[in-house]
């Protein structure tokens, strides 16, 4: 079967809880209409939107360790994950489009749920492996790996909200790219993914991977990382493996900077998304073309 052969699911998360800044909700919506469906679908594949998940508002949900809102954003991950099981459960790769990197969560337990086995890539500035207790800002998006990692569990408190979880991520089933960012308690949970027998890969892209200078619009911007070349290169080795199975894209924040700065985030983020769904950067001449001649 060639690998455009596949159907995919689409889903949008517009949330911002796990972190202040405003505006990461508009995620979806600013990259849908920088044609993100559109991308995929000219590539060949059968597209489904599922649209965006339907988002909580559970009244006196006040706060535990720290964390603020956790019944609301419990409901709200158990959603996405019930949505991504739904997709990848009838055969489709999911494409996630955040919205912060709280839905990490929500993305992989409910992938996990189906496959069991699949292989996590983390592909980020940052480790998001802070256990709510050792959490320098309390921000639930730099947290999304302690809830689904079994060696961290020991750690973890019950959070309201969060029983649905299953740990069912091993430490040595991630791999972290473009980390530059750890705080002190996460130096100890990373640990590097060779190439091992992977039958689904579920990379999550939080834009702030990239250098700040091409993702200026997102909420934790950190210098010194990856280049847009280095990072479609990433996503498309994923692809060429056959075994992409969920792939997320999160934390592009339209409303930080100036709309230059918003449009070369964007421009970034759906480079990203191309690739990963084999977008050729050479498009080769299709059958249907003939390069006009002079009479
Ligand atoms: B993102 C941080 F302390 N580690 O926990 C924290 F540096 O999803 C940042 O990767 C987390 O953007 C960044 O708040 C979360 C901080
Ligand atoms: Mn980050
Ligand atoms: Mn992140
Ligand atoms: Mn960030």
């Amino acid at each position: 079967m060639s690998l455009y052969e596949k159907s995919i699911g689409v889903v949008g998360i517009p949330f911002d809880k796990g972190q202040p800044c405003k505006g990461v909700n508009l995620g979806p919506e600013v990259l849908r209409r920088a044609g993100a469906v559109k991308i995929i679908e000219q590539l060949g594949y059968d597209v489904k939107d599922y649209g965006d998940i339907r988002l909580e508002d559970i009244p006196n949900d006040t706060s535990a360790y720290g964390v603020k809102l956790p019944r609301t954003i419990g409901a709200d991950m158990r959603r996405l994950s019930e949505t991504v099981s739904q997709v990848v459960g009838n055969g489709a790769i999911c494409l996630n489009l955040g919205g912060d990197h709280t839905l990490g969560i929500g993305s992989i337990n409910g992938h996990l749920q189906v496959k069991p086995n699949a292989a996590v890539i983390w592909i980020d500035a940052h480790a998001d492996l802070n256990p709510p207790l050792s959490s320098p800002s309390g921000n639930i998006h730099g947290m999304p790996l302690s809830f689904l990692v079994r060696e961290v569990q020991n750690y973890m408190p019950k959070l309201p909200g969060f029983d649905w979880v299953k740990p069912r991520l091993a430490a040595q089933d991630i791999a972290f790219i473009g980390i530059r960012d750890v705080d002190k308690a996460e130096k100890m949970g990373i640990h590097q993914v060779v190439e091992g027998a992977l039958n689904a890969v579920n990379p999550s892209f939080d834009i702030d991977a990239l250098d700040s200078s091409i993702c200026p619009s997102t909420g934790t911007p950190v210098s010194g990382g990856l280049t847009l070349r280095e990072g479609m290169y990433i996503v498309e080795k994923i692809f060429r493996t056959g075994n992409l199975s969920v792939f997320d894209i999160a934390e592009v924040n339209p409303k930080l900077g100036t709309p230059e700065d918003v449009a070369i985030t964007v421009n970034s983020a759906m480079s990203l998304i191309g690739a990963a769904f084999g977008k050729r950067t050479v498009d080769f001449i299709r059958d249907d073309y003939s390069i006009p001649k002079p009479n």
